[in-house]
């Protein structure tokens, strides 16, 4: 049973599931969706939700100077450069006449995702810097008009995301640097350079808003995305109310479109999920470079996060995750109910950086083995952290995915209730694995090794029904 961010307040606070009221309900179904009805909404999620796993992709001019400003570097993202470089508009729009991604080839990009275990793509349609990475007919400052490039690189990908099966969605930003309307007022900054809070010129919002709205428009209508990945929203200048409105504008150019709860001012910072305060808009929370502590039942969320340290390109930023940790949080964040929406920064010339790829391709050998254990499935059945590792859930069958492979060879589940009728590793499904029953719970022979270091998957078949999980071991 699941209902978007606003029902995660109630779990929370009361540390125990309690059954939604109909209030809620209709106060849910009221607000987030007009008047779609539970099954209306479960049937609009249910792709997103068995999906569990996509490409975020931060690409834009800021991938030009790569971290670099005159000489001058950061350690912050590499996306944010027009502000921490203090670099003014009319310097920042001359990036776009050396954004030239000759490399850039849209079906290597998706074959890469979807043979990583992605089923959907979030790409930067526009960031914070204001620059349109697809040809829109209502800006200049685009991809088409404004680059040697003059190819719309994003309908290329569109058209093959499409092709190869993955869902093609939108990230766009409602903090805009290059809007006229828009200006910086603050300390050493010139007012037209980036910066984490901007303010609007009198009738600029409004102006702004409706500059908003034709973009989206086009977008929808041109390029068909399955999410709406919004950001930025922290403006003072942008409300709830205007979330509210924007949020009912954009399903009513797509009636199954899905949006995220950054549309309006619900977001508790990094941690991503909505405050509880009221009702707030959006279909799901959106935790950031980090993982929810425990499940959220009934709570549709998903995590994001990056490879190294930055969203966009850094020509040095070489803190890569290991493939083993990426590959864990993946796990972890479908033990817990959510998706992983992981993140690359593709160069100015176009290219995916090659450690990104090659740890795509790493998840993507675990995900050809277990993929049944993370698409589809539901939270752990434990109502404690295992120890040994994770576990997530569909009807009849219980994954254990066994991070820290038990000593002797032997996992111990106490109490274990429900019928347990075949024991087996999803690598390795025809041979039957031994189990014992004893009045305290089931004990598994799993052998010496793990079958796979990173995490070996054992599949529990239950006896449908019988489902009371006891403590782990
Ligand atoms: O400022 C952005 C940042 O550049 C990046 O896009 C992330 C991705 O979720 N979101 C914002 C920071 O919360």
């Amino acid at each position: 049973m699941r209902f978007g961010p606003f029902v995660m307040m109630v779990v929370l606070l009361g540390a125990t599931i309690t059954p939604r009221t109909a209030a809620q309900n209709s106060a849910d179904s009221k607000f987030s969706s007009q008047t779609e009805t539970r099954a209306q909404h479960d049937q609009r999620m249910r792709w997103w939700r068995e999906a569990r796993f996509g490409m975020f992709i931060h690409w834009g001019l800021y991938a030009v100077p790569a971290g670099e400003y005159k000489g001058q570097r950061s350690d912050r993202i590499g996306e944010w450069i027009m502000d921490w470089a203090n670099i003014p508009r009319s310097e920042y729009e001359k990036f776009a006449t050396q954004f030239n991604p000759v490399s850039f080839n849209a079906k290597e990009w998706v074959r890469i995702a979807k043979d990583a275990g992605m089923k959907y793509i979030v790409i930067t349609s526009k960031h914070h810097d204001g620059f349109s990475m697809y040809g829109s007919k209502v800006s200049k400052y685009d991809i088409v008009d404004a680059t040697p490039f003059h190819r719309d690189a994003i309908k290329e990908l569109a058209t093959e995301a499409k092709r190869q099966g993955l869902e093609f969605c939108f990230y766009y930003s409602i903090l805009d640097w290059h809007y006229p309307a828009a200006y910086v007022d603050a300390v050493g900054k010139d007012p037209t350079a980036g910066n984490f809070l901007t303010k609007m010129k009198p009738g600029g919002k409004e102006e702004y808003v409706r500059y908003m709205k034709e973009q989206l428009r086009e977008l929808v209508s041109s390029y068909d995305p399955a999410v709406l990945w919004f950001d930025g929203e922290w403006q003072d200048w942008w409300t709830e109310e205007d979330g509210q409105d924007l949020y009912r504008f954009v399903r009513g150019l797509k009636a199954d479109i899905i949006i995220n709860n950054r549309v309006g001012k619900g977001r508790q910072g990094m941690h991503g999920m909505n405050k509880t305060d009221r009702i707030y808009s959006g279909d799901f929370g959106t935790p950031e470079q980090e993982i929810p502590a425990n499940g959220l039942p009934g709570v549709d969320w998903e995590s994001c996060m990056t490879m190294n340290t930055t969203w966009g390109f850094k020509s040095y930023d070489d803190h890569w995750k290991s493939p083993e940790v990426i590959i864990r949080n993946l796990i972890d964040i479908a033990s817990k109910g959510g998706n992983y929406l992981l993140n690359v920064g593709p160069t100015a010339s176009g290219l995916i950086p090659s450690p990104s790829v090659d740890r795509l391709a790493a998840v993507g050998k675990w995900m050809k083995v277990n993929g049944e254990s993370i698409y589809g499935t539901s939270a752990s059945p434990f109502a404690t952290q295992l120890q040994y590792g994770r576990a997530t859930s569909k009807p009849g069958r219980v994954y254990l995915h066994i991070f820290n492979w038990p000593a002797n060879g032997r996992l111990s589940l106490h109490s274990w209730g429900p019928q347990v009728k075949r024991v087996y590793f999803l690598a390795d499904k025809k041979r039957s694995l031994d189990f014992q029953r004893d009045s305290d719970g089931i004990t598994l022979q799993l052998g010496e090794h793990p079958l796979d270091p990173v995490a070996t998957v054992v599949v529990l078949e239950t006896i449908v029904g019988r489902h009371s999980v006891g403590r782990p071991s």
